[in-house]
């Protein structure tokens, strides 16, 4: 055997994996908002939205899609169009909030926010631009009835039922003091929807909506969804602004109802292991199936550890 071959036979680690789900999302983003396009390509909120989704960002729904669609067998191909999506629309989302008119933010990514580098009229119809394209690109890659409910899934997660409710929630909820099952709700919303469609749209896609597979996804999906925002709480009060590309201590400045304030840092920590744990739970039922959960179960630990 070619030291060639015996290389390829080697498993790659976790962060070979991440980086390469990143850096296949980072060669397709751009391509299916259409940046190609020269007519279009000149537009102002074309710019706006371009600027923002090429700024980085750690492209954890898009590659959860990706990790999840080659746990089941999915062809990459398959998911892609669906994973460029949801980045598109967690994208919109990023710009929209930081707009004066809800969190008013100066930093994003590490890079002055969209209605900072271009203006707020121009941030809102990047916003609409990205959410309207993503919409364009699942509609193309729809070709079934899967793909029609994987798309369906997707609007209904970042619509009313699903992040605009719980930034809704999140906007109601400023300057009171929410209870415990108000925050859970709020955070499952705003932050665990998006998500929950990224881990369950492959699901869809390959025709296992009904399967035990979904079901324990889905409860893998809950549980990182609560750890990935209570660590977005966590960091918001130990990290740096350098470090997290955006303003900290915001929570508290605009008196918002978190983990941390409502139960200070030490008990934060203690709900985020308590979630990581049950996702690993979740995890080990569906290596108990057969399925290869590896990337999976270190991702979870990765986000659990992430300082970004
Ligand atoms: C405006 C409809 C609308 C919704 C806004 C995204 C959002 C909802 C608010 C942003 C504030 C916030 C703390 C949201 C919780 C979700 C979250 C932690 C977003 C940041 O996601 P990351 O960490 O960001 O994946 P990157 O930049 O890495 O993509």
């Amino acid at each position: 055997m070619s030291t060639t071959e015996l290389k390829q036979a080697e498993p790659i680690g976790f962060s070979e994996q991440l980086l390469a789900y990143q850096q296949s999302v980072e060669n397709n983003l751009a391509c299916y908002f259409g940046a190609n396009d020269e007519s279009w390509s000149s537009l102002i909120p074309v710019q706006a939205s371009l600027y923002s989704l090429m700024a980085g960002g750690k492209r954890i729904r898009p590659v959860l899609i990706l990790a999840v669609a080659e746990l089941l067998g999915l062809e990459k191909s398959q998911a892609m169009p669906f994973a460029a999506a949801l980045e598109m629309i967690h994208t919109y989302s990023l710009i929209h909030d930081d707009l004066p008119c809800m969190d008013n933010d100066d930093m994003r990514r590490g890079k002055p926010t969209c209605h900072v580098k271009f203006n707020e009229a121009y941030a809102l119809l990047a916003g609409d631009a990205l959410l309207n394209r993503a919409y364009e690109v699942i509609f193309k890659a729809t070709v079934d009835g899967a793909s029609a409910k994987a798309g369906a899934l997707i609007a209904q997660m970042a619509g009313f039922k699903g992040m605009i409710g719980g930034q809704s929630l999140d906007l109601w909820a400023e300057n009171q003091k929410i209870d415990e099952t108000t925050l859970l709700r709020l955070h499952r919303l705003k932050t665990g929807c998006l998500l929950k469609a990224a881990i369950l749209t492959p699901v869809i896609l390959a025709n296992k909506g009904e399967d035990q597979v979904y079901t324990i996804l889905e409860k893998f999906a809950d549980h990182l969804g609560l750890a990935f925002q209570i660590k977005d709480d966590i960091l918001d009060v130990v990290s740096t602004k350098e470090t997290l590309g955006k303003s900290i201590g915001k929570d508290q400045d605009s008196n918002k109802s978190t983990f941390v304030t409502l139960y200070g840092l030490e008990k934060a920590k203690l709900f985020l292991q308590w979630e990581i744990t049950s996702a690993e739970d979740a995890l080990e039922q569906l290596s108990q199936l057969g399925y290869n959960t590896a990337f999976l179960r270190d991702l979870n630990s990765y986000l659990l550890h992430r300082d970004k």
